[in-house]
């Protein structure tokens, strides 16, 4: 297998003068449970920090209003829930209508795992053609049904941390640790998606182009920084960037928020929430 490596970002997304909020695009995220509320509202503020038009939460009706509260710029698409305070009994026809007009989806960050949202989340995966981030408890209840990646449309946009992937490729983390470029991109080229694997100098790869992050540092080594990261690729591909590129400039700019944060408030200091703030900065060294 012969994988360039990459190291040219791509061109942001143009920000047209007459552009409305249609033009920018629609991404949803689903995800939120009780207790996890902060991971979904996490990424929902990483897609209104990546120049997304408007921003839709999908999240189980016991933590709407609070995630609500955490932004007044998010529409919240409060759904029944379980007793674990997870999405549940809403089936993929049930969603059809909402799903129909959104330019791009984002699936896991802080929703659990049950039978119910596996059942949704392979539905949307088998049948929607629009680009998707998987992430999170998506990542791991994907673990167990990898086949629809081969039978799905693409593109696909695959988020794992180390401990996220092992679950995924079936690898120790040791191994994963010691052949990053190598088993990610075989893993990518195998199931047709483009594969960020976390953590220091994250890579992003589709199995035949390689770029490996140079931003970020181990302040964001704190919970809910993968969140962002979700979102903010989410907003990317709404706005119509292709999956590797959003995936690329994603991770940078991701990673350019941690480091513009760590300059001001320290290593320590910092915390996730910090990101979608110091998103805005970032982006100051495109526009
Ligand atoms: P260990 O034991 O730490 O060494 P999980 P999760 C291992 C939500 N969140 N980075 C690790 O090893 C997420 O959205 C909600 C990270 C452990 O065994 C998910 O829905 C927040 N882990 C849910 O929580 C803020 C690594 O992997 C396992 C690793 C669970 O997500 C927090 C952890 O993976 C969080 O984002 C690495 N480099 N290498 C909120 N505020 O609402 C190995 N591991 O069990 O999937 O847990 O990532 O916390
Ligand atoms: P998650 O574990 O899903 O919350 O994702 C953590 C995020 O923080 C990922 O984007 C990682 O790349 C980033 N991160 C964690 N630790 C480090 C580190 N030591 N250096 C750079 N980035 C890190
Ligand atoms: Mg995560």
């Amino acid at each position: 297998m012969i994988v360039d490596q990459v190291t040219d970002l791509p061109r942001p997304p143009q920000r047209p003068a007459s552009g409305h909020k249609g033009t920018f695009g629609r991404t949803m995220l689903i995800g939120g449970s009780r207790g996890m509320g902060g991971a979904i509202s996490l990424s929902g503020m990483g897609a209104l920090r990546s120049g997304a038009g408007l921003v839709y939460l999908v999240i189980p009706k016991g933590i709407a209003d609070v995630v609500a509260g955490h932004s007044p710029s998010y529409l919240t698409i409060p759904l029944p829930e379980d007793d674990s305070g997870r999405i549940s009994s809403i089936t993929y026809a049930d969603l059809k209508s909402q799903l129909k007009d959104k330019d791009s989806l984002g699936l896991g960050p802080g929703c659990g795992q049950s039978d119910h949202l596996k059942e949704l989340f392979r539905n949307i995966l088998l049948h929607e053609e629009k680009p998707i981030v998987v992430d999170a408890d998506a990542l791991n209840m994907l673990a167990d049904m990898l086949d629809v990646l081969h039978e799905g449309p693409v593109p696909r946009v695959l988020t794992p941390h180390p401990g996220e992937f092992s679950r995924l490729a079936n690898l120790p983390i040791k191994t994963i640790d010691k052949h990053r470029q190598q088993v990610a991109a075989e893993f990518a080229d195998v199931y047709d998606v483009t594969l960020i694997l976390k953590g220091e100098k994250t890579i992003v790869t589709d199995g035949h182009r390689m770029y490996v992050n140079p931003t970020g540092n181990s302040g964001m080594a704190t919970g809910g920084t993968g969140d962002v990261l979700t979102g903010i690729i989410s907003g990317l591909l709404a706005q119509g960037m292709l999956a590797f590129e959003a995936a690329q400039l994603g991770t940078y700019l991701h990673g350019l928020s941690g480091d513009l944060a760590a300059q001001e408030l320290s290593q320590p200091g910092m915390i996730s929430s910090d990101l979608p703030r110091y998103l805005g900065k970032a982006w100051q060294q495109f526009y």
